[in-house]
């Protein structure tokens, strides 16, 4: 970007924001530092450093420059006013809820949440003496209801990995607020490009950067981005830096960077591309059931539309006959890969009661609204015409029995 203050669209930000090849030997690509640690001029800067009354770098695990470019960037983009990023998304999710809870508080969670946050809240945060209670967000006089005066943390993703309910960010925030709690966001399906929850009234976005930031399937890495500074500096300096230790290396965060210069294509085709997957699984008769946001008979077809600015990548399905259908059509995938994860180039298909939500027992994947035969997609950035090939020859495949 230059010098200016002349505003910049999102694409812009996501190539510029925060750099200047001038100041770096006309370097166009910002420097990687991968120094663990600094020189101090002499023995009282470093020690100011530690002090907090110097702002250099000292040590990687507390700031980096490569790291701290990346957090500016995201920030610009979620339009908050500070970042932080973690060596993983669950790094980012820890780190950020640790720093915001203490014993004998509790946190009020939407019904479904990617296996490994549902762990971290269930099995996890209890240990450590807060108390976690699940409610359908969907229902926002349930959520007033549930909401109680040790609620400190409302924690949502939306869409929810992996069925793809939607959760109302300004409304949900409005309850949290006026009952004194603060709101977390996982907006890792959206990516800042399709929802901000921050200029929604949520007060703390958070990431696996693994997923669309990265693209690539090259990388873990997480980010926390914060309407509040303070609230900012507490996760890095005790969430990161003390409690977690989650890390992001320098070299991941240059891929990041890379990963976030073509975020706004990437996002258009996956989004192109699964609105067309979504369309066929609907009309096909081997499906029962398709959730995706861009389907106009989908429950919350408005709200998606109102709260996000595309429908996302993500598509989940039941088929008939439930779980052995959804087994035999992965099984039946030529070009689709196998795999976990999500927002890569390649299409990608999982089972979560088996894969991403075995976290979960079966009793709890029932009243978590998770079920056995639920297949999900990753809508890649491969020709459109040849996911829907392979999709709907593995139809036809899992339709013979
Ligand atoms: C997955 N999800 O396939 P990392 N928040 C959300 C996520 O989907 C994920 C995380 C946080 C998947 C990973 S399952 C073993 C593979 C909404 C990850 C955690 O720590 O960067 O993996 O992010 O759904």
């Amino acid at each position: 970007m230059s010098h200016t203050a002349k505003p910049t669209g999102f694409s812009t930000r996501a190539i510029h924001h925060g750099y200047h090849p001038a100041e770096h030997h006309g370097a166009l690509v910002p420097p990687i530092y991968t120094s663990a640690t600094y020189a101090f001029p002499d023995a009282a800067y470093g020690g100011r450093c530690f002090a907090g009354t110097e702002s250099g770098y000292f040590y990687s695990r507390v700031g980096n420059p490569t790291l701290n470019l990346l957090e500016a960037r995201l920030a610009s983009l979620e339009e908050g006013v500070g970042a932080v990023v973690f060596g993983s998304g669950m790094g980012a999710i820890s780190a950020t809820l640790w720093s915001m809870l203490q014993q004998g508080d509790e946190v009020l969670a939407d019904l479904t949440l990617y296996g490994c946050t549902f762990s971290l809240l269930n099995h996890g945060l209890p240990q450590f003496g807060v108390r976690v209670r699940h409610v359908d967000m969907t229902d926002l006089q349930a959520v007033a209801q549930a909401i109680g005066p040790d609620t400190r943390v409302v924690y949502f993703e939306t869409p929810a990995n992996p069925n793809m309910r939607l959760v109302d960010i300004a409304a949900v925030s409005r309850i949290a607020h006026q009952a004194g709690a603060k709101v977390v966001v996982d907006n890792t399906y959206c990516t800042p490009y399709l929802q901000r929850p921050l200029t929604l009234g949520a007060d703390v976005s958070v990431h696996s950067a693994t997923k669309y930031l990265g693209g690539h399937g090259d990388l873990m890495a997480g980010a926390a981005i914060f309407a509040d500074p303070e609230l900012a500096l507490r996760v890095r300096v005790f969430g990161l830096k003390d409690m977690t230790g989650a890390v992001m290396s320098s070299q991941d965060a240059h891929l990041v960077m890379r990963g976030l210069k073509t975020l706004t294509l990437r996002m258009d085709r996956h989004c192109q591309s699964a609105q067309k997957v979504a369309e066929l699984l609907h009309r096909h008769p081997a499906t029962e059931q398709v959730y995706f946001p861009g389907l106009p008979d989908f429950p919350q077809y408005e709200l998606a539309r109102r709260q996000m600015s595309q429908f996302g990548g993500m598509v989940a399905f039941e088929l008939h006959g439930g779980l052995a259908a959804g087994i035999r059509f992965m099984d039946a995938l030529q070009l689709v890969t196998r795999a976990v994860s999500l927002g890569d180039a390649e299409t990608l298909a999982q089972h979560p009661a088996s894969m991403t939500h075995a976290t979960y027992t079966a009793e709890e994947r029932a009243v978590h609204g998770i079920s056995e035969g639920l297949v999900r997609l990753s809508v890649g950035l491969e020709d459109p015409q040849d996911i829907l090939e392979d999709v709907a020859q593995a139809l036809e495949q899992a339709a013979q029995v």
